[in-house]
């Protein structure tokens, strides 16, 4: 894994910068970025640089069962300014039924081929739950049950990739009582895969997940649910900026009240970030500036991506403080309430694990870096 495979000095990574419609220092930047926030050395980078600049992309096959098609929505909407490109062009998305023109008979036959033609090679990504209550009558697409869609395609695939909670551990359709059956990718496959949970889940997690894939031909190392540990290793309250708040005692007891305003801790209204595991506070979601994630914007993390916790407990129910760590950074003791100093903040941000989500962060600022938009009067985040 740590051989160089691709001098970055002089590498042909051009092709790859001009197809992706970026320069070559973006295209570099992008590739560090992803080393470090998959947890890889270095050297990395020149091995993914490497494995994209390949004309030859993986073809996947995206199938969409019970769901809102948030996790499709998650991943156009990512503010990465290559992102859409890079998703596009790294990959060959043979067949995705809300992207596709086509629609009908044209869909399944591109389906099919692609599966012949790719046979033991391609990518099988599943949005959604699968119900299989009264023999999976409760979603079919032409013509073919879930349940029966799912095993077909996954009988002849590389790798399977549950996206969003739904396919990961049931979501919300499997919320009590069920009444379509609705299952995980894993229950119906009757073997684990790996999972990106989240409702939505954050299309960066899943883009670094591929670029793993592409460069090593394996997915990266999981947890026993199936969840890439450099995306889900944390508890997300272990990185969250108003984790010293939590420390100090001071909460938001209502919302709009002034503890609400001043930033303070969202426990008492029902935070899950105790109990989940994500790096929703280390990388952010989409394109809407740097506290781009549920408790950044001032609403309690409601746990969407642990089984148990979200669409589970009640919203406003205290989280289960699993773990209590050694706090990260204490707030000063002459600092003024509703502050968190500066050091306080990196610290925070210091934690093992944030740094490489940190990483990916900036890889995402890349067009502000480059003299691109900059997102004015937005409070920066400390980065280590
Ligand atoms: Fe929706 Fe995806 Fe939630 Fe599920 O995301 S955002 S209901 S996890 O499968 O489309
Ligand atoms: Fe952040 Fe929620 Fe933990 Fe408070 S309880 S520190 S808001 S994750
Ligand atoms: Fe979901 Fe909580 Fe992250 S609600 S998006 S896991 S902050």
């Amino acid at each position: 894994m740590n051989e160089i495979i691709f001098d970055l000095e002089t590498g042909s990574d051009a092709g790859v910068a001009e197809r992706l419609g970026i320069s070559r220092r973006e295209f570099l930047k992008f590739c560090a970025a992803t080393a470090a926030t998959l947890g890889l050395p270095a050297s990395a980078e020149a091995a993914i640089a490497k494995a994209m600049e390949s004309a030859k992309r993986p073809s996947v096959i995206w199938l969409h069962f019970q769901e809102c098609t948030g996790c499709t929505e998650s991943l156009l909407r990512a503010e990465h300014p290559t992102l859409d490109k890079l998703i596009l062009d790294v990959i060959s998305l043979d067949y995705h039924e809300t992207l596709f023109a086509a629609a009908g008979h044209q869909v399944e036959a591109a389906r099919k081929t692609a599966m012949k033609a790719n046979k033991g090679k391609y990518v099988l990504v599943v949005e959604g739950a699968i119900p299989v209550k009264d023999k999976g009558i409760y979603c079919k697409v032409g013509g073919q049950t879930a349940v029966d869609m799912l095993k077909e395609c996954a009988a002849d695939a590389a790798a399977v990739i549950a996206i969003g909670s739904c396919a990961a551990w049931g979501g919300m359709p499997a919320t009590d009582p069920n009444p379509t059956g609705a299952s995980s990718v894993a229950e119906v496959l009757g073997k684990p895969v790996v999972t990106i949970p989240g409702c939505p889940p954050n299309p960066y997690n899943f883009l670094a997940t591929v670029v793993h894939f592409l460069t090593f031909g394996s997915l990266p190392a999981v947890d026993a649910l199936g969840r890439p540990l450099f995306a889900y290793s944390r508890l997300i309250h272990e990185n969250c900026e108003r984790r010293a708040h939590f420390d100090a005692g001071r909460f938001a007891i209502e919302f709009g009240d002034e503890g609400h305003r001043k930033g303070y801790c969202l426990y008492k209204l029902g935070c899950k970030g105790p109990e989940t595991y994500a790096n929703c506070p280390v990388i952010g979601f989409g394109d809407v500036g740097e506290v781009s994630w549920p408790v950044g914007c001032g609403h309690p993390c409601i746990g969407c991506t642990e089984k148990g916790v979200g669409f589970t407990k009640p919203i406003h129910a205290l989280a289960k403080v699993k773990n209590i760590e050694p706090p990260a950074s204490y707030p000063g003791v002459s600092e003024e309430q509703g502050k968190v100093s500066l050091g306080g903040a990196a610290l925070l941000a210091a934690v093992a694990g944030a740094a490489a989500g940190a990483a990916i962060h900036v890889a995402k600022k890349l067009d502000k870096d480059d003299g691109g938009t900059k997102s004015e009067g937005k409070k920066p985040r400390a980065e280590p």
